[in-house]
């Protein structure tokens, strides 16, 4: 019998309060639902909030229990805890809990427990009272993250949390997942486990699971394979503690990411019973062989993802906690955002290792879409003493647990035991920087890569970025392995820098910029709206980051004529930033197998990194992601005074493609119009020619490549200036918008017009295509995601921008 401990309970605060809470949730949600705080969002407020998560909090609910309860074994599961607790039933303690990232189970004494109502009390402490008592740890435990608590390595709590360089500092707590009390004389299936050996045109899939097991005289234990619903294979086993059955499947279907087959899933249901009860477990999985090669190479030392023997170019983000209160994350939420990913053809997200391990509804979207994912573990931008062994034990259960709730996820590819670990140990000047790097290798070279291999079969990289054996010589060498790449923004380098370096994988690069004006009016008041107004700031977490971001504009553009218009500039400048970083990395393909730009998401309202801000609006870098990622790419890259033209494809096979290149002056006379036709081989990009480039140098033309498939099929287009945008002379334009049908606008300009950005006062309404300029004269119809209004929808252009 399953008891659901979930809905209406009560949070009390020191001083008396009480106030009605709904579990899972968290003391911020508690006390916004009940108006006890204003939205910690909303201009300054993140600080008034703060204060109330220094206090400790007792949440409490009263349950039933039938007498049969009582005779049988009575387990209290806990999915989990945000983070410091204390578990009592009618005031007897039960348990304690202190890691955030691990699922509890307590045996419960029945002596505790009475026929009809108990009551469950759950004690927490804050996580700054924890550590404030907590200051005795030992010196070793260091956090890098400048804006932060940066105590945070000494709890198990998501390190975001006690802010960020993008996310306020709210450590809020509370039973944040599921909770439920589970009465039985049977036992019930604690974990599950699978492998798959493709042989004969046959896969041989090994189930494994392990019971919390009571009755072994008279139960079964069964494990079916569908395809669908329709039953492939099944076995029942008289069960043990721990148990193996072996499937089979005929003529396997596998399992391929996004834009190189299918994903078909098969259904496992494995089903534990005697005469009186029963339990089940039922999971998806996906049959690929996933290979990471790392061999030592010309270039120094490769990482590529080889999924069912092709070699992937891994193209994407990182994903970032989606909310600093986590109730507000949902499943609908989650998948809108994991969507807007696989429609703009990135194939992987990296679960950055600063926040929390996602829902399991997070990896069944990435499995049924074939999204993959590049997965920390959660450490990030600190050190920890591993000889604290208190603290290692710890953290061997937590990685235990963790792998044991995602390794059934086909689209999970490889473990990361951290981010930026190690290289803050070898270039951050940790004070004790010989012990730092103790304690690191016998925590993430040791301890760790030993609990993932027993636990799954996922590829282990140490730390994201690392540049292997030998470790803490250059672990961000963009020559070995995973590099992470911020001399542009943090190091402040020019955009042309990405081009200057040749990275094997490049998990971490990005540009910062304001978000959406929509955005922003959900945090900020017209009088806030200057980039250095006292809300701009609160708002801006990372040091200096609104005077970088006018430098980058600055760079590349004029001055912006007003605050829309440096909002709008902040984002082209992000945008036709990474879309340089990219295009260089993808036309350097083979050498280089992966892009995963930062960042994705915001966890608030805020001026970041990401390509989507916290309401859902795109950013032109995510309409820009959509053409940078496409499967087909022409380009053009200068490299030693040399323009060239470039074409790349990730299709599986060679194929052949038309190219168009054309020159134009500013008025949009075409001067010349060249062809080429040419075959692509998978991730062999092909240098097609050298440009003429020296006579138009400066001048007032442009160079505009098409890429077209056999069929004749437009697959892209690219632009080249031979000025920097700021000194291309433009002329004002006149745009003008009609609405053809309910989703199709036609736009078209009579002047050159540059980085058109179409906006809407929805999030929900997304073109076919955004952020594109308009040759003059030139008239381009967009599809509009769902029915809109002509009125609503607003362009700008770099000339309307400028003063
Ligand atoms: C990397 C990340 C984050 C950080 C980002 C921007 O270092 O791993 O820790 O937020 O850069 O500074």
């Amino acid at each position: 019998m399953i008891t659901d401990l979930k809905g209406l309970w009560e949070m009390s605060d020191e001083d008396g309060n009480v106030y009605k809470s709904e579990v899972p949730g968290t003391v911020l949600k508690t006390l916004l639902d009940n108006k006890v705080i204003d939205d910690p969002y909303y201009r300054l407020n993140e600080k008034s909030a703060q204060p109330y998560l220094g206090k400790n909090y007792s949440f409490k609910r009263k349950f039933n229990l039938p007498l049969s309860a009582l005779l049988a074994a009575n387990y209290l599961l806990i999915d989990g805890i945000d983070t410091i607790a204390n578990l009592y039933i009618n005031d007897h303690l039960i348990g304690t809990c202190e890691d955030m990232h691990l699922s509890y189970s307590f045996l419960i004494n029945n002596l505790y427990l009475k026929e009809g109502e108990n009551e469950i009390r759950v004690d927490i402490t804050s996580a700054n009272n924890y550590l404030n008592d907590n200051c005795e740890k030992s010196e070793l435990f260091y956090g890098f993250s400048d804006t932060s608590d940066n105590r945070y390595p000494k709890i198990r709590k998501a390190h975001f949390s006690f802010g960020w360089d993008w996310g306020p500092t709210l450590p809020d707590m509370g039973i944040y997942k599921g909770i439920k009390i589970i009465s039985t004389t049977l036992g019930y299936i604690d974990s599950f486990n699978h492998q798959v050996l493709f042989s004969s045109g046959k896969a041989f899939v090994n189930i494994s699971c392990e019971l919390s097991l009571i009755n072994i005289i008279n139960s079964t234990l069964s494990v079916s394979i569908y395809d669908n619903d329709q039953l492939i294979d099944t076995k029942t086993i008289k069960p043990k503690k721990s148990n193996t059955v072996s499937l089979i499947i005929n003529d396997p279907k596998k399992w391929y990411p996004a834009g190189y087959g299918d994903q078909p899933l098969y259904t496992v249901k494995i089903e534990f019973k005697d005469s009186n009860e029963s339990c089940e477990k039922t999971f998806k999985i996906g049959l690929r062989e996933v290979q990471v090669k790392d061999k030592k190479d010309e270039y120094g030392r490769e990482l590529t993802i080889n999924v069912n023997g092709i070699d992937i170019f891994v193209k994407g983000s990182n994903y970032i906690p989606m909310d600093s209160i986590y109730p507000n994350v949902t499943k609908e939420k989650t998948e809108r955002l994991l969507k807007l990913v696989k429609d703009f053809n990135h194939n992987t997200v990296r679960v950055w290792g600063g926040g929390y391990i996602p829902e399991d509804y997070f990896y069944d979207y990435c499995d049924e879409n074939g999204i993959m994912v590049f997965e920390d573990l959660m450490f990030a931008c600190a050190i920890y003493d591993f000889d604290d062994s208190h603290f290692s034990n710890l953290v061997q259960k937590e990685v235990q647990d963790i792998l044991k709730k995602i390794r059934h996820h086909a689209s999970i590819i490889l473990i990361s035991g951290n981010n930026e670990c190690e290289v803050a140990i070898a270039s951050w000047n940790p004070p004790k920087k010989e012990e730092s790097e103790i304690s690191y290798r016998k925590l993430f070279l040791d301890l760790i890569p030993a609990v993932v291999k027993k636990e799954s079969d996922f590829y282990y990289l140490s730390s994201s970025p690392t540049s292997g054996d030998p470790y803490f010589l250059n672990p961000s060498s963009s020559d070995y392995l995973d590099m992470h790449l911020w001399q542009v923004w943090h190091g402040m380098e020019p955009i042309s820098f990405y081009q200057t370096v040749y990275p094997r994988f490049l998990s971490e690069f990005g540009l910062q910029s304001f978000p959406s004006v929509n955005c922003i009016k959900e945090y900020a008041i017209e009088e806030d709206m200057r980039i250095d107004s006292e809300v701009m700031l609160q708002h801006q977490k990372n040091k200096k980051g609104n005077e970088k971001i006018y430098k980058y504009i600055k760079d590349s553009y004029k001055d912006p004529k007003d605050f829309t218009s440096l909002v709008y500039l902040s984002q082209i400048s992000q945008a036709m930033a990474l879309k340089c970083a990219v295009e260089h990395l993808r036309i350097n393909s083979k050498r280089c197998m992966g892009a995963l730009y930062w960042q994705l998401n915001d966890c608030w309202g805020v001026q970041s990194w990401s390509s989507i801000d916290y309401y859902f609006n795109l950013k032109p870098l995510h309409y820009e992601s959509k053409k940078f990622f496409a499967n087909t790419l022409v380009t053009f890259e200068k490299k030693e005074g040399v323009l060239g033209l470039y074409a790349v494809s990730e299709k599986n096979s060679i194929e052949p493609y038309h190219v168009v290149l054309d020159l134009y002056n500013l008025s949009g006379k075409k001067i010349l119009e060249k062809t080429y036709d040419i075959n692509l081989s998978p991730l062999s990009p092909l240098f097609i020619e050298s440009l003429e480039s020296n006579k138009y140098n400066g001048k007032d033309f442009y160079y505009k490549a098409f890429i077209y498939s056999s069929k004749d099929n437009l697959l892209g287009e690219n632009y080249y200036f031979f000025k920097n945008y700021k000194d291309i002379k433009l002329k004002k334009p006149r745009i003008k918008m009609k609405q053809l049908d309910s989703r199709t606008l036609e736009i078209s300009a009579n002047h050159l017009s540059l980085n058109c950005f179409l906006t809407t006062s929805s999030p929900s309404i997304i073109f076919e295509e955004n952020n594109f300029n308009l040759k003059k004269n030139e008239i381009k119809r967009i599809k509009v995601s769902c029915d809109f209004n002509i009125k609503d929808v607003n362009v700008m252009s770099l000339y309307d921008s400028y003063k």
